[in-house]
């Protein structure tokens, strides 16, 4: 047995962020153990630290399990996915990687709204199957710039969305619970603005209090045509709502990077040619991924100093 503290590492991370990890613990590959139960058991008296990521989180039941956890960090911005009640209870701080990655997901966004208006997959197979030689010019695709864009939540990642939004000439419109200091039009509910937008970006974070913000009077109001974009949580959105109206070609296209379950998602996802599907990567490009495990990392050894904690967030 290792003389290092044990770290559970709940989800799959870079090799760069493993190697730096396993310099100073003794970590728990949870992620790939057959044996879930068994591995708990083998790490419950040395483990001090819980690693996990935004769309795994951690429930009481694995903080139970492992009574000398002295910090969760979240690699990732998201923390709905982790019981934040039961770590305050248990007195186990919890960190994320905010700001690090605002950028990132705020420029996939508008590749997903670009992608799915300008229909960016067709494109892609028209040429690789040899239609533009045989046929000639694909079909016509949907223009973005200077329509109207609303974004529901308008927190450090909407606020980078709705700034890129204006680089493309488009009125910018928001939903959030309270009106803020901005010289965009304010809407109380994603259902009271979504009549008046042509592109709809969901960027509002996850947990109990956005669980089906984007509801499905927000869906039935939807312009016709619209293009609708998801960069933050399945849960925000009534995916049942959502999927009814891509059913019946009510939503022009569609960008989606989150969605219920991932990442065995519903299979009518699949089946319809105007949605832009991606895997839960909009902060995945290796130079984000590397300062968010940088981040992380600086959390879990402040932890261990018993120094203040660089971004805790409960
Ligand atoms: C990551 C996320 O994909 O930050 C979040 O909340 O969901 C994403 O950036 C994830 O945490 C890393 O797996």
């Amino acid at each position: 047995m290792s003389d290092k503290p044990g770290l559970l590492l709940v989800g799959e991370l870079p090799e760069w962020d493993v190697a730096a990890l396993e310099a100073d613990f003794h970590v728990f590959h949870y992620w790939r153990a057959a044996d879930k139960a068994a591995m708990l058991a083998e790490a419950r008296d040395s483990t001090v630290a819980i690693v996990t990521k935004g769309e795994i989180g951690a429930d009481a039941a694995l903080m139970d399990s492992l009574p000398r956890t002295r910090i969760i960090a979240c690699y990732g911005v998201g923390v709905d996915a982790i019981d934040l009640e039961a770590a305050r209870a248990r007195g186990i701080p919890v960190t994320n990687t905010p700001d690090v990655l605002t950028e990132e997901v705020a420029d996939f966004a508008i590749l997903l709204m670009l992608g799915a208006a300008r229909r960016v997959r067709d494109g892609d197979a028209w040429v690789r199957s040899g239609n533009w030689a045989k046929q000639g010019p694909m079909a016509l695709t949907t223009r973005v710039s200077g329509k109207r864009f609303g974004i529901v939540g308008l927190g450090r990642i909407g606020s980078a969305i709705a700034r890129r939004a204006e680089g493309f000439g488009m009125p910018v419109a928001y939903s959030a619970r309270a009106r803020k200091d901005v010289p965009y039009a304010w809407y109380p509910t994603p259902a009271a603005m979504a009549p008046h937008v042509d592109v709809l970006c969901v960027a509002a974070a996850g947990g109990a209090a956005t669980r089906g913000l984007v509801d499905r009077a927000a869906i039935e109001a939807l312009a016709p045509g619209v293009i609708f974009v998801n960069v933050s949580r399945g849960t925000v959105v009534d995916e049942a709502a959502l999927l009814e109206a891509l059913r019946q070609g009510r939503i022009g296209a569609a960008g989606l990077d989150v969605f219920l379950n991932e990442p065995n998602i519903d299979p009518e996802f699949l089946t319809f040619p105007h949605v832009l599907l991606q895997p839960h990567a909009a902060s995945g490009s290796i130079e984000t991924r590397k300062d968010m495990g940088r981040l992380m990392r600086e959390n879990v050894a402040a932890a261990m100093a018993g120094r203040p904690l660089p971004t805790r967030i409960a």
